[in-house]
């Protein structure tokens, strides 16, 4: 039962040993394949290796995800070499038996040790390394796993000694393969359930590093600095300051709103920020169409405000903007163009931040309170078309569904009570920060009239819109509002215990109103 090798594998993160081992393994007149790290560690030590792309005519793909999980391999390493239908497979399919595969695994474990955040410790979940151990384990008949640097020396000595390894050997260290891989799935599978707990652990303290001082807070009588808590997170604790004055602590919480709310958006968005909420919102086909119209939704509140955009600000854009007063401008990048413009107004802030935020990603944020701070997850939620529910005898029409998930949207980005018209792509009219949803329908309606007198229109920019309510209507009165207002569709969360005269006053006006289940309150 001694198995000689004729080909081996070889890939390891933990290149302790390996020499000696293909050392012996050349000495024995093996191949050797090997993947891209180990491959080069064997070649510059002067070793012949093939790497197993070239064995396998398939390149390694995905930054590494997938370098060994082909049928060439796993025929290789799986294949019977006792069965004449497997070995007739095997040369049917060009498929070259694989005796001994040396495999250990992507660091998981220290690099959750390290301390090292989720996504690194998700790129360190090897895959194709278990899948050969299992492989070459299951085939021990006639294949050697070895799984630990530790286990070479004996194997090396068979090599030389007697020409290959035996049966006993194989199992042996068969047995010790799987009890690696278990323990290595054992690993990540505390490691999902301890990310679950630790959301909000028992203990929560919040670290940063200060990263300046600021002039002063909210107010001058107030002191203030900037810390930044190490995220990676593209926004603006990581950006860079092209240009401007020093950013004051509102402009940096204003900047923060702002640059979340636009990353929410696909096509080319503008969001234009005052006192943390937008004053106009809008995507378009350009950064400048989507400027005017997110402008022309409070051109009074937008002077001196916060302007973010989800695209690399171009000249025109950047032209159109510079041409109002406007306190900072954040971006993922600007054109020369656009920085030779700004560049003439010297107080203006640019902030670029290399990338947009994903609004998908989880986190906890803290606010405090006297004696403390409340930690909740981020409002990472997002209603897509599939959520929805048409409550109305009417349902919406393409147009107005697409308005009114854009609306809903905007509304998780304005202070509660927030109502948001939006026509065509951009707010018409944002009511924030209300202690009565009536209110806010109100003043984000008649903030629209202002708007399009101004623009020199006679009907307000809310006739034919749709409107958005961060939570639920608690009596029919809001509803109303907007109705007057000249909305043809409504979406909300829903779950009033009054929904149904809501939805009867909709009915009433022939409008059509969805739900979506889920509720933007934002303080
Ligand atoms: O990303 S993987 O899960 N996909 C694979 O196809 C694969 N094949 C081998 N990881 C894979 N490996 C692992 O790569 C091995 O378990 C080993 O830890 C590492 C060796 O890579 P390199 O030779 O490039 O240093």
């Amino acid at each position: 039962s001694i198995v000689p090798v004729r080909r081996a594998l070889i890939s390891v993160s933990d290149k302790a040993g390996l020499l000696d081992l293909a050392h012996a393994l050349v000495a024995a007149g093996a191949e050797i394949l090997s993947t891209g790290g180990s491959a080069k560690a064997i070649r510059e030590a002067g070793l012949p290796v093939t790497d197993v792309s070239d064995h396998t005519g398939f390149p390694e793909i995905m930054d590494g995800r997938v370098k060994t999980l082909v049928p060439q391999i796993h025929g290789g390493i799986l294949a019977r070499r006792d069965l004449p239908a497997h070995v007739a497979q095997m040369e049917e399919h060009s498929i070259a038996p694989i005796d001994l595969v040396a495999v250990n695994l992507y660091p998981f474990e220290a690099t959750v040790a390290s301390g090292a955040g989720a996504d690194d410790c998700i790129e360190n979940i090897d895959i194709g390394g278990p899948a050969l151990i299992r492989a070459a384990a299951k085939n021990h008949d006639h294949v050697v796993i070895l799984t630990d640097p530790a286990q070479y020396a004996a194997i090396i000595e068979n090599l030389s000694a007697d020409k290959g390894t035996t049966l006993q050997t194989r199992r042996t260290l068969a047995g010790a393969a799987y009890a690696r891989t278990a323990a290595y799935d054992a690993a990540i599978a505390a490691w999902f359930a301890g990310q679950r707990d630790d959301v909000l652990p028992e203990r929560l303290s919040v670290a940063g590093l200060r990263r300046e001082s600021l002039r002063y807070g909210e107010n001058p009588h107030q002191q203030a600095a900037f810390y930044a808590d190490g995220t990676t997170r593209p926004g603006v604790a990581t950006a860079r300051q092209v240009q401007g004055k020093a950013l004051s602590y509102n402009n940096l919480n204003d900047t923060d709103a702002a640059f979340e709310a636009v990353a929410e958006f696909d096509r080319p968005s503008v969001v234009i920020v005052k006192h943390a909420n937008p004053c106009g919102v809008a995507s378009a086909e350009t950064l400048s169409a989507a400027w005017d119209l997110a402008l022309r939704c409070d051109p009074v509140s937008a002077f001196g405000g916060i302007v973010a955009l989800n695209r690399t600000l171009d000249e025109d854009a950047a032209a159109r903007i510079a041409a109002i007063f406007t306190e900072v401008i954040v971006a993922p990048d600007a054109t020369d163009g656009a920085r030779a413009v700004l560049a003439k107004k010297k107080n203006l802030r640019l902030l670029l931040t290399g990338a947009l935020p994903d609004p998908a990603e989880g986190g906890v944020v803290v606010r405090s309170v006297a004696g403390g701070f409340l930690a909740q997850t981020r409002d990472n939620g997002r209603v897509a078309a599939a959520d929805l529910k048409v409550v109305t005898k009417r349902a919406p029409t393409e147009r107005e569904l697409a308005d009114l998930l854009f609306s809903f949207r905007v509304a998780k980005h304005v202070k509660s009570n927030a109502i948001v018209y939006v026509r065509d792509g951009a707010t018409v009219g944002i009511g924030a920060g209300q202690m009565s949803r009536v209110d806010s329908a109100r003043i984000a309606a008649s903030k629209s009239g202002e708007a399009a007198r101004a623009a020199g229109q006679t009907q307000a920019l809310t006739h034919g819109s749709v409107a958005a309510s961060d939570a639920f209507f608690p009596f029919a009165d809001g509803l109303e509002t907007i109705v007057a207002a000249g909305a043809t569709a409504v979406i909300q969360p829903g779950g009033s215990i009054r929904d149904d005269e809501v939805i009867a006053a909709a009915d009433a006006a022939g409008i059509a109103m969805v739900f979506t289940g889920m509720r933007h309150f934002r303080h």
